[in-house]
């Protein structure tokens, strides 16, 4: 029996699965070492913005969820720590994970599960989880169990997707895998599979580099079309009528910390093998600079000689959210640092602090500071906004405008 669930590590994926498994009425502690965040959540501060996560917050809070520094007594930890990549062998760090099941281990009764959802490449729960329990097993003769439930949701319908989507849940036998089945059908309405562990984990690298996959198609096609002197837009728009293609679109790079990063996995992890899946980030990721090429000519076209004119709209990694983790923007703007063009404008609605230089904060001081927009953010702001456009030069890098710019990719 499930009576209390310990979530460790409150971030994008930890925080709403605390709020919503305590919203469904089951005792939750939400912990996480960084102080202020918890000082944060205990005052009624959330530390994110997502579509209805606020509402979750008042349920949560009104069915006394804790939060605390500390790992405590519980059934089942649930563990949603980062899982940053090595850029140099594109292998994933364990570390936030060891230590997480590390400090777990040393207060769990009992018979507890550990879930982890963090995303991991296949075989890292064996290196850098089984042997901390197995090793707490053996010396205070308790059985521990581990399973694996990686989190599917995407940010802008987190909350939606919490509830509604399928999900895998990975465990060493049937009995723990139902136990987690039966905790997550609190919450979760979609099918819930059950299989082993390095199953569970490939399956989460696995779709998160098909999606990747795609977009480099459409990323792909942007090329091609340019020398074609075809619109990439209708080409793709066309395609998606056949009853069994469905490209992605196109857009100046892929960011975020999930389908820029698990790809890599199983590059690190299958050299030579993981062929289209390295294809596909390496295209990808050469979209900043295509983006940069296309500044440049549009620059020589319209007679702007200085970057100084120019402004980039949004500074996120996609629209409507307040992520700047490996964003687009900011891997062109390095992009330009390495080429040595300075002084570029930035705007995003959603990022009230500085965090690049030339940074804006209100809509109409960026405008009237700069002669064209390159828009790398689909913000509902600004095709809310397009009037404010109509006498400046714009690159929609994003059909955000819905065809009415004057550039595209
Ligand atoms: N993007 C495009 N073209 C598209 C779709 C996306 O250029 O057609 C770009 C976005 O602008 C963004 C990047 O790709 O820069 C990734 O955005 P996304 O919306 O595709 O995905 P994420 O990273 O927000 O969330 C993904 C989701 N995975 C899949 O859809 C397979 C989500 O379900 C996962 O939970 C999440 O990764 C994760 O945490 O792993």
């Amino acid at each position: 029996m499930i009576d209390r669930v310990n979530v460790i590590g409150l971030g994008y994926i930890g925080l709403p699965t605390a709020l919503i498994l305590s919203a469904s009425n089951v005792e939750v502690v939400g912990t996480d070492l960084n102080q202020e965040k918890i000082e944060n959540l205990q005052s009624g501060v959330l530390t994110f913005v997502e579509n209805g996560l606020e509402d979750l917050f008042v349920q949560a809070r009104t069915n006394n969820i804790e939060f605390s520094t500390t790992v405590q007594v519980a059934d089942v930890y649930i563990i949603a720590v980062p899982t940053p990549f090595n850029k140099i062998t594109k292998k994933v760090e364990a570390g936030y994970i060891s230590e997480a099941v590390g400090s777990v281990v040393q207060v769990a009764p009992d018979n507890a599960i550990i879930v982890v959802e963090s995303t991991v490449s296949p075989g890292t729960i064996d290196t850098s989880v089984r042997p901390i329990v197995d090793k707490k097993n053996r010396e205070a003769n308790t059985h521990i169990s581990i399973a694996h439930a990686p989190e599917r949701i995407i940010p802008g319908s987190m909350i939606k997707e919490l509830k509604e989507n399928n999900r895998t849940i990975g465990a060493d036998t049937p009995e723990i895998s139902e136990q987690i089945k039966l905790l997550y059908s609190r919450f979760c309405s979609g099918e819930i599979t059950t299989t082993d562990i390095r199953t569970a984990e490939l399956s989460k690298v696995v779709e998160n580099a098909y999606r990747d996959i795609n977009i480099a198609y459409a990323n792909e096609l942007v090329k091609i079309c340019r020398e074609a002197g075809v619109d990439v837009r209708e080409l793709i728009r066309i395609a998606n009528k056949h009853p069994r293609v469905n490209i992605l679109n196109p857009g100046p790079g892929v960011g975020g910390h999930c389908i820029s990063v698990d790809p890599w996995f199983l590059v690190g992890d299958y050299p030579g093998l993981a062929n289209i899946v390295l294809a596909a980030r390496k295209i990808n990721d050469s979209m900043p600079e295509y983006v940069l090429m296309r500044i440049r000519e549009i620059m020589d076209a319209e007679g702007i000689k200085s970057v100084t004119r120019i402004g980039l709209y949004g500074l996120t990694y996609k629209e409507n959210v307040d992520d700047i983790r490996e964003s687009p923007t900011r891997q062109l703007l390095q992009c330009m640092h390495e080429h040595l063009a300075e002084g570029i404008k930035v705007y995003d609605p959603y990022i009230t602090t500085d965090v690049v230089e030339n940074q804006y904060h209100q809509l109409d001081a960026f405008l009237n500071d700069i002669d064209m927009v390159v828009i790398m953010v689909a913000h509902n702001e600004i095709s809310e906004n397009t009037s404010k456009l109509k006498d400046h030069i714009v690159l929609d890098t994003r059909a955000a405008l819905n065809g009415m710019a004057k550039y595209d990719l």
